[in-house]
């Protein structure tokens, strides 16, 4: 790894030596803060694959609860486009993105990271939804064949993404190797729209947007590798130029075309997170709106109203809902339409229900001019 790591020793020192030293700190604590969690009820939550939501309350009573998630690093060659290109994806639960855990404000959050012996490199994982040293990355660091556990409790209300920074250019490395996903913590009483009104949702989709760096050969073809690792230094030259081969949603692009459209009916309202841990992004579905938008993520703040487009900054996730009320095709997509068009950032959504005339109709079908 150290061949690869051009960050040098005093940046990795920085970013993990450090980490390790206030960790060991952390571990022993002080008493009086540590045990809060120590009397509350622990409930396992089964994360799901993206876009899926894991099965959740929108509200909750009662004290907080600990919320105990696993997540294991899996070193993967996935295919990433329909042309066949094929990356050694860096992932949480073999997904990209990785999958969304959800809890509410004050929960605590025990996460266990494992990295099978299999995998060939160091992983961890900084979530900003955490409070503490390096958002976790620090105390859940694992070589292959080991696994850590940590807490932290949820305090700040909102969507917040997370991803592997196991230190030096690893930390970018692993991020567009697809190591990176989001966290939901929703108000325990929910959520809220502009008015302060409650505000609830029928289903829940969670869009991660990746940008990929595949190097190439000298004839302009994809290269492959035999593992993760062999495929690093190729690739921090390709990132340097800060030129994607690939933008997409989900593992791939275009991955939620087809069978795999994301769907719902008229009447329904859908919660969209959506997360780019690396990059700015200005997430829009055509032919709707974004009812309520909270760009930055923070269900602290009060929602913006009938959105076109909204801006979500890089290392962030941010959220949105929206009623359909018309059935048929819509597009999700990263509204820089190079990116989502020619790169792979573009979703369907097929709804069903009854037609609004009222809302659109064809006065006349497409003839010849002047007829
Ligand atoms: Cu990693």
């Amino acid at each position: 790894m150290k061949k690869t790591d051009s960050g040098g020793p005093s940046r990795r020192d920085f970013l993990l030596g450090t980490a390790a030293a206030v960790g060991a700190v952390a571990m022993v604590g002080n008493a009086e803060f540590a045990y809060a969690a120590r009397n509350l009820k622990s409930v396992t939550q089964k994360l799901v694959d993206p876009p899926a939501f894991p099965n959740h309350r929108q509200t909750v009573s009662g004290p907080p609860k600990i919320v105990k998630v696993t997540l294991t690093a899996e070193e993967k060659e996935i295919v990433i486009d329909g042309d066949g290109t094929k990356m050694w994806a860096m992932t949480f639960n073999g997904t990209v993105p990785g999958p969304i855990i959800v809890v509410h404000q004050d929960d605590y959050v025990e996460l266990t990271i494992v990295n099978p012996s299999s995998n060939t490199l160091a992983h961890n994982i900084d979530l900003h939804a955490a409070t503490g040293e390096l958002g976790g990355a620090g105390l859940s660091h694992v070589d292959p064949g080991q696994q850590a556990t940590f807490r932290f409790k949820a305090t700040k209300p909102g969507v917040f993404c997370y991803h592997c920074a196991p230190g030096g250019a690893m930390i970018p490395v692993h991020v567009v190797s697809g190591m990176n996903g989001a966290i939901m913590v929703l108000p325990r009483n929910g959520l809220k729209d502009a008015m302060g009104k409650r505000a609830r949702y029928d289903k829940a989709w969670y869009i991660g947007e990746q940008d990929y760096y595949v190097p190439k050969d000298k004839d302009g073809n994809y290269k492959t590798y035999k593992n993760a690792a062999d495929s690093v230094p190729d690739k921090i030259e390709v990132m340097r130029t800060l030129t994607p081969s690939h933008v997409v949603l989900g593992h791939a692009a275009f991955a939620y075309t087809g069978d795999n459209s994301l769907t719902a009916k008229v009447g329904e309202t859908v919660l969209i997170v959506h997360s780019q841990a690396n990059n700015p992004t200005q997430p829009h579905l055509i032919g709707g709106h974004g009812d309520l938008v909270w760009p930055t993520g923070s269900f602290g703040d009060k929602p913006l109203t009938n959105l076109e487009t909204y801006w979500l900054v890089g290392g962030s996730a941010g959220a949105m809902t929206y009623t359909f009320l018309q059935p048929g095709l819509y597009v999700y997509l990263n509204h820089n339409l190079i990116k989502a068009v020619l790169m792979g950032a573009a979703a369907h959504v097929k709804i069903e229900g009854q037609w609004n005339d009222d809302l659109m109709t064809q006065i006349k079908k497409p003839g010849p001019i002047g007829k």
